[in-house]
C-alpha cells in the first residue's frame, strides 16, 4: 500500500490531544531536567507533586481550566497555574523550551537505566561529556566511568548491566513513528546524486504493527558514494555494520536503520528480498529451487548459471508463476498457496474509505467542535461522519449526561444543515461497558441514536472468564452496533484483555455486531489475527480513527494496513459503505 496521505504533523497530533496524562508527563520531564541541571531538591519535588496531582485528577484539565479552578489542584500555585495555562492555550511552554536548551534532552534516556538517578546523570554529563545512552554505554565499556568521583569498577559494571537489561526489553517503534522517520530518510536518499529509486522495505513496507528497525532500499549504479554519504549522515551515532551493498547504522535516538543498494536493473529483486518477511522469502526460494532457479537480492539464476535480472518485484513473482503479492500479505500465512491457486483477496485500498464511524468532539474529550470535525471529514473526501462522544460514567473523558446527549443532537443538526448533502452526520455514542457488562446509558437512550459503539475503558485486568462474559453481555445488547477497541491493548507494551476470542467472535457473528479496527497507532485493535478470523466469519469490520482532533482523521491509513494484513476486501469493511447502506444494515439488525 503506498503511503501518499500527505505529511503527518507528529507534534501537532500530540499537542492537539493534550490531556491530563500528557501534562503530567511534561511536569515530570521538567522535574527530571531540573534535577539534572542541579536545581535544589524541594523545587524538583514540587514539580513531581504537580505531575502526581494531574495524574490523579478525576476530571479533564480543560474543564478545570475553563472554570478557573486550576489553583484548587494540590500543588498548583500561581507559577504552575501560569505554566498550565500556557501549555493548554499554546501547546508549548517557554520555560520548558529554555530548559531543553540548557540540558540535552537525550540525557533523559539515561534516567531509564536502573540505579542511575539525576545526580549520576549530571556527573556523566558534566564531567565525562556524555550526552546520550549509547555514549554512556561506550564509556562504560571503555572503562571511563570508574574514575569519576563517587564511581568505581563495581558501579561502572552495574551501569553496563543496567543498559544491557534495557536493551533486552522491547524497544519496537510504533508504526507512525517509524513511518515519519522512514519517510524523512527516503526523502534524503532520493536527493542523493546517483540514486534513481528509494523505498522502504522490511516490516515497515509490510505495515507490521510495530517496527524493530527501519529497512531502506535504493537503486544506484554506483553504491559506494551513497553508502558513504549514509554512514556520514549527521544523525548517525554509530555504524553497526558496513558493506558494499548493505550497511546498518544506529541513530542518536537508538533507532537502527539498514540500507541496501543495488543497481537499478536489480532493484526489483532487492526490494522483494529486503521486504521479507524472512519466512515468506524462505518459501519463495524453495519454490524457485523446484523450478531450477536460485533467488537472491541480486536476481534469479538458472541451472546453467545464467542471470535473470528484475527491475521490478512483479517480474520476480511472474518468473515464479505467481501473481503479485502485496507486501502486507507476505507473512507466510498461506499467501503463496493462495497465489498459486489464484485465491488472493482483492485487498481494501485507502481510497475505498468513505465513512468515519467513531469520532470525538469538545462535547467530551475531543479538541474540536462538531462543525470543525465535519468540515475536516469532508475535506478528506468522507461521506459519513458519526459523532460518538463518551458516555456519562467516563468522568475523566468528560462523558455526556443523557441531557447533554440530547443537547448535542441540536448541535449536530445545525452542523448537518451547514454541510448540506456533502456529508452525512450520524449521532452516536461510545458508550462505556461497565465492569459487569452493563452499559452506561439506559436502553431507551441508546435506541434514539444512529450508531452505538460500546467500549471497555476500565477494569481491564479482569480474569478471562469475567472479561469474556462482560464483553459478550455488551454484544448481546440489541442496541449495540459495534465494539470499540475490543482488546483494550496499548502498544507497544500493554497487553490486551485476556479474552476467550472464539466465544467473543462467535457472539459478534450471532448478534450481527461489527468489530472496530481502531486505527490509532497506539491501539491497532482489533489486531490482524482476530480481524482475519472476523473476515472469515463474515463479521463486518469498521476502520475507525477514534479521532480526538481533526488531524487524527488522517490516521485511518494505519487501520487500513491492519485490514489489509487481515486479508480484508473493501466489501467486508463498513467504512467503505455509503450512509444509506450503513443505515440499512443497522435497520436490518433491529428487525
Ligand atoms: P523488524 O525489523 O523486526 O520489525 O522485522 P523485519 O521483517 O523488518 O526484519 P529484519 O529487519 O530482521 O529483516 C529485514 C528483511 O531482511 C526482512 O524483512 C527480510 C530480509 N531477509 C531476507 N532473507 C533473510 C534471511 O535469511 N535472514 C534475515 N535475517 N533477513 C532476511
Ligand atoms: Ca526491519
Ligand atoms: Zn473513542
Amino acid at each position: 500500500m503506498p503511503r501518499n496521505t500527505g505529511q503527518f504533523a507528529l507534534n501537532e497530533l500530540q499537542l492537539s490531544g493534550m490531556n491530563n496524562q500528557d501534562l503530567a508527563d511534561l511536569f515530570d520531564r521538567m522535574a527530571d531536567l531540573l534535577a539534572i541541571k542541579g536545581e535544589v531538591i524541594y523545587i524538583t519535588l514540587a514539580y513531581r507533586r504537580v505531575a502526581e496531582s494531574l495524574r490523579d485528577l478525576p476530571e479533564d484539565i480543560h474543564t478545570v481550566q475553563r472554570e478557573g479552578r486550576l489553583r484548587q489542584i494540590p500543588g498548583v500555585g500561581k507559577e504552575v497555574e501560569k505554566k498550565i495555562e500556557e501549555l493548554l492555550s499554546t501547546g508549548k511552554l517557554a520555560f520548558l523550551e529554555r530548559l531543553e536548551q540548557e540540558v540535552p534532552v537525550s540525557l533523559l534516556d539515561l534516567l531509564q537505566v536502573p540505579d542511575v538517578g539525576p545526580k549520576k546523570v549530571a556527573l556523566f554529563w558534566k564531567q565525562a561529556n556524555i550526552n546520550t545512552l549509547p555514549e554512556l554505554e561506550q564509556a562504560a565499556r571503555e572503562g571511563r566511568l570508574r574514575a569519576l568521583p563517587g564511581m568505581g569498577e563495581k558501579s561502572e559494571a552495574r551501569v553496563l548491566a543496567g543498559i544491557e537489561a534495557m536493551q533486552r526489553r522491547s524497544r519496537r517503534m510504533l508504526l507512525n513513528t517509524a513511518w515519519s522517520l522512514g519517510e524523512s530518510w527516503l526523502e534524503w536518499l532520493r536527493a542523493q546524486p546517483g540514486v534513481s529509486r528509494a523505498e522502504a522495505a522490511g516490516s515497515l513496507r509490510r505495515w507490521k504493527t510495530t517496527i524493530g528497525d527501519i529497512d531502506l532500499v535504493a537503486a544506484a549504479s554506483a553504491a559506494a558514494p551513497v553508502m558513504e554519504a549514509f554512514i556520514q549522515h549527521p544523525d548517525v551515532f554509530r555504524v553497526a555494520s558496513q558493506g558494499e551493498n548493505k550497511s546498518s547504522v544506529e541513530l542518536k535516538g537508538g533507532v537502527h536503520i539498514q540500507l541496501w543498494i543495488q543497481s537499478p536493473d536489480r532493484f526489483g529483486s532487492l526490494l522483494q528480498y529486503a521486504t521479507g518477511s524472512k519466512e515468506h522469502n524462505v518459501h519463495l526460494r524453495e519454490l524457485a529451487l523446484k523450478q531450477g532457479l536460485s533467488l537472491s537480492e541480486r536476481g534469479l539464476v538458472n541451472a546453467e548459471g545464467r542471470e535473470q535480472l528484475a527491475a521490478t518485484e512483479e517480474e520476480i513473482y511472474a518468473a515464479l508463476g505467481l501473481p503479485y503479492i502485496a507486501p502486507e500479505l507476505r507473512e507466510e500465512r498461506g499467501e503463496i498457496q493462495a497465489a498459486l491457486e489464484g485465491r488472493l483477496p482483492r485487498l481494501l485500498e485507502p481510497g475505498d474509505l468513505q465513512a468515519e464511524l467513531h469520532a470525538h468532539t469538545l462535547w467530551s474529550d475531543g479538541r474540536n467542535t462538531v462543525e470543525e470535525m465535519a468540515k475536516a471529514a469532508r475535506q478528506r473526501g468522507l461521506k459519513t461522519l458519526a459523532i460518538t462522544d463518551h458516555s456519562v460514567g467516563l468522568g475523566i473523558a468528560g462523558g455526556l449526561t443523557v441531557e447533554e446527549l440530547h443537547q448535542q443532537r441540536v448541535d449536530i443538526q445545525a452542523a448537518q444543515r451547514e454541510m448540506g448533502d456533502a456529508l452525512h452526520l450520524l449521532h452516536g455514542t461510545e458508550v462505556d461497558i461497565r465492569a459487569d457488562g452493563s452499559l452506561d446509558y439506559p436502553d431507551e437512550v441508546l435506541a434514539e441514536l444512529d450508531i452505538v459503539i460500546a467500549s471497555m475503558h476500565s477494569a481491564l485486568r479482569q480474569p478471562k472468564e469475567a472479561a469474556t462474559e462482560r464483553l459478550i453481555r455488551a454484544i448481546s445488547n440489541p442496541h449495540v452496533d459495534m465494539i470499540g477497541h475490543p482488546s483494550g491493548r496499548l502498544l507497544p507494551n500493554r497487553e490486551g484483555m485476556d479474552l476467550d476470542w472464539v466465544a467473543v467472535l462467535e457472539a459478534a457473528r450471532q448478534h450481527g455486531v461489527a468489530l472496530e479496527i481502531n486505527a490509532n497507532p497506539n491501539r491497532l485493535d482489533l489486531d490482524e489475527v482476530y480481524a482475519r478470523r472476523a473476515v472469515e466469519m463474515g463479521i463486518p469490520l469498521s476502520i475507525n480513527t477514534d479521532a480526538h482532533s481533526t488531524e487524527q482523521l488522517d490516521q485511518s491509513i494505519y487501520g487500513v494496513s491492519v485490514a489489509r494484513r487481515a486479508w480484508a476486501s473493501a466489501e467486508q469493511v463498513m467504512s467503505t459503505w455509503t450512509t444509506e447502506r450503513f443505515l440499512a444494515w443497522k435497520n436490518r439488525r433491529q428487525e
